[in-house]
């Protein structure tokens, strides 16, 4: 059983998931529109994972005697200045995420939750990978500058930047 403290604490990241799904959403919409199909098929997939983080939660908290909440939503922005400029953004949001996360799991440690706390090791973990994800895109997005054979190449290899992280290239 879940404390209510825990409780309201998982609803705020089912909340934040749910944002973040819904912002890679609006955000994969633009870059289609735009004509970059790559990042746009990366950043469906990414709102795709989010959402799953969201279930993953929800389920959790019922499971232990909770009511995971859906959250109602912010209409995100539907413009962007440049695809640099979203990842940087994309960034920032991943470095917001990672921080509520280690806040989650502080007050885990505090109200000796320690289902809980284990729990959000997955997240932990995650969460490091989609940080480093983000940033050798960004990288990328640095070497390539203006170059528009550049740019071309990244957008059509977007996809499997994903796989080297995952296989513990990040860095
Ligand atoms: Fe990218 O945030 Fe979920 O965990």
């Amino acid at each position: 059983m879940i404390s209510p403290k825990i409780e309201k604490a998982l609803n705020q990241q089912v909340q934040l998931e749910a944002e973040s799904s819904q912002i890679y959403l609006a955000m994969a919409s633009w870059a289609e529109v735009e004509g970059y199909n790559g990042v746009s098929d990366f950043l469906y997939k990414h709102s795709d994972e989010e959402r799953i983080h969201m279930l993953k939660l929800v389920k959790f908290i019922n499971e232990r005697g909770g009511h995971g909440v859906i959250p109602k939503l912010e209409q995100p922005s539907m413009k962007y200045k440049g695809v640099r400029p979203l990842f940087e953004q994309v960034l920032n949001h991943e470095i917001h995420v990672s921080e509520e996360i280690n806040k989650l799991v502080d007050i885990c440690l505090k109200e000796k939750d320690y289902t809980t706390h284990n729990f959000l090791q997955w997240y932990v973990s995650e969460q490091i990978e989609e940080e480093a994800l983000a940033r050798r895109v960004i990288d990328k997005l640095k070497l390539i500058g203006d170059d528009k054979g550049g740019f071309y190449l990244f957008d059509r290899d977007i996809l499997t930047l994903e796989a080297a992280v995952s296989a513990g290239k990040g860095k």
